[in-house]
């Protein structure tokens, strides 16, 4: 099999310094913004640790009824549940009845920064979720269908352990594209790229200072 260029340019960065942002397209409205936020996540891990103080990670059920390897929790004026009734936006915490802690200034901005580089202006998040995983856990190819306002970007940052994130086409079918994703890295696709699938390999171990063992990624969307 020929090698595929992208992943092979994505492999080749994978191993550079993130001295300067470097940005990898994944095709029409998609683009991997490389280290774009480095600088931050001190700021974004403190901000998190703020927000699971009042909504804490959970294993959700998914609508088949199996637990999902991931753990998620969520900020923003809506959040993002499963359980037997399926997938669903709520403004109230189920576990605690609680709105959803705010989002924080620093997660809207790097948000905002990263959707505007990408060619999204005016991007206005009002869900931010949430996961964490470690070794072994991973997210099946999906789409993100659940937001009623697909004309906004899904921006997602990812945070400490690395990952090979799967990026795929419109149909579940579609050849899929491995993606090295590190520390700092941040994925932006919308428009015509909006519903494309995605998932995230099992995730191996790994180590980050800021993290320990766990990758952390916050994906913001306008969900209402
Ligand atoms: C990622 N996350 O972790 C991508 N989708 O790199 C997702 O695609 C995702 O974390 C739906 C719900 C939660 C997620
Ligand atoms: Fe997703």
């Amino acid at each position: 099999m020929l090698p595929d260029p992208c992943t092979r340019m994505s492999a080749d960065l994978f191993d550079l310094p993130e001295a300067e942002p470097r940005e990898d397209s994944l095709g029409l409205g998609a683009v991997v913004l490389r280290g774009l936020a480095v600088a931050d996540a001190p700021m974004l891990l403190a901000a998190l640790r703020d927000a699971i103080r009042r909504a804490p990670f959970r294993h959700m059920a998914t609508p088949g009824g199996f637990r999902m390897s991931v753990a998620m929790t969520n900020c923003g004026a809506w959040g993002w549940v499963s359980d037997s009734g399926g997938y669903r936006y709520t403004r109230v915490d189920p576990e605690n009845g609680e709105s959803w802690p705010e989002m924080a200034a620093a997660f809207l901005r790097v948000a905002q920064h990263a959707a505007s580089r990408a060619g999204f202006e005016d991007f206005l998040p009002d869900a931010c979720l949430i996961n964490r995983c470690e070794r072994g856990a991973r997210l099946s190819l999906h789409q993100d269908r659940n937001e009623r306002d697909l004309g906004a970007p899904i921006v997602s940052i990812s945070l400490g352990v690395p990952a090979v994130f799967l990026f795929g086409g419109s149909r579940r079918s579609d050849p899929v594209r491995r993606v090295p994703l590190r520390h700092g890295d941040v994925v932006v696709w919308g428009g015509p790229a909006r519903l494309r699938y995605h998932g995230v390999r099992p995730l191996e171990d790994g180590y980050h200072p800021l993290t320990g063992k766990q990758r952390i990624n916050l994906t913001f969307r306008r969900a209402a």
